[in-house]
């Protein structure tokens, strides 16, 4: 059985973590899914959007507690500088939008690669908690950095201080999730909004990951040069011919993220 399943629909690059009887727990075989996945992501021009969900009854719970973790004290860093960083690093460079969409249980560094990506959904029954300091240990995968970030400080730091679990619901509220859906339609939605964005101006949808990212570390001088000079490539994009266009003749644009 694949530990990560890869489909494409709609042009839309399905990615589903495949170990449900372990809550889709990262092992070896996990982390090798993912790269391929996201190898595959970045070369296939017919894909325009990543959709990343769990099977089962989970999303993901986190490094796998029998096999990477198990067995006492280690070097923790060599497999988050090997696995971990990487993953992050590529899911926050990739052009392309990722929708995670959060389908149950988000535990650890489970949660945090749920952050990494750009819109966050989530089923009503899911939940998520920085499982860390249950087991000793602190946030990885970019948990110390999307966390307050997106829910502040003071949250961030009682999440991850306390180990607590919270609903979607509260998730929701916090500014972590953007919409939930309810179980029964949860995988449909997901789907439906992620073919949607993979309808959209693609060079745009890759220049505005560029400018968000760069928000995060800049001045707001520094940022203004930043979407200056990405809206001076966007003003030669066929897209953005096409979108004025629409607009101007009253019908839908046709977007097909041509250079
Ligand atoms: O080098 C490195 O790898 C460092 C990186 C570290 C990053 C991290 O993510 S550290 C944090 C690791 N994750 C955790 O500590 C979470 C552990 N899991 C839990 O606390 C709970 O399972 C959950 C809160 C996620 C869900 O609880 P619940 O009650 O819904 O389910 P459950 O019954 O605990 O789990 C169902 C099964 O999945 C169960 O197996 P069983 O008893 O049916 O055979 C359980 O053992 C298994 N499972 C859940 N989480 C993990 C796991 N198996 C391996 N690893 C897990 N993380």
């Amino acid at each position: 059985m694949n530990a990560v399943l890869i489909e494409v629909k709609n042009a839309v690059c399905v990615v589903t973590l495949n170990r449900p009887d372990r809550l889709n727990a990262l092992n070896a075989d996990i982390h090798a899914g993912l790269r391929e996945a996201f190898d595959k992501i970045e070369n296939d021009d017919a894909i325009r959007a990543v959709l990343l969900t769990g099977a089962g009854r989970g999303f993901c719970a986190g490094a796998d507690l029998m096999q990477s973790l198990a067995g006492g004290t280690r070097d923790l860093g060599e497999s988050i500088d090997k696995d971990y960083n990487p993953l992050v690093r590529r899911m926050r460079a990739c052009p392309k939008p990722i929708i995670c969409a959060v389908n149950g249980v988000a535990a650890g560094a489970g949660m945090n690669l749920a952050l990494a990506g750009d819109i966050i959904i989530a089923a009503k029954s899911a939940n998520f908690t920085q499982a860390f300091i249950r087991i000793g240990l602190i946030p990885d995968a970019g948990g110390t950095y999307f966390l307050p970030r997106l829910i502040g400080d003071a949250r961030a730091r009682a999440m991850a201080m306390l180990g607590e679990t919270i609903s979607a619901e509260q998730a929701e509220a916090f500014g972590l999730v953007y919409k939930l859906f309810e179980d029964a339609n949860f995988a449909d939605e997901a789907l439906a909004l992620a073919t949607a964005l993979a309808a959209k101006p693609a060079k745009a949808l890759a220049a505005m990951k560029q400018a968000f990212n760069q928000s995060a570390s800049n001045t707001l001088d520094a940022q203004l040069d930043v979407e200056r000079d990405l809206q001076r490539k966007m003003g030669s994009t066929p897209d953005f011919a096409e979108g004025v266009k629409a607009f101007i003749e009253k019908r839908p644009a046709v977007f097909t993220g041509k250079a």
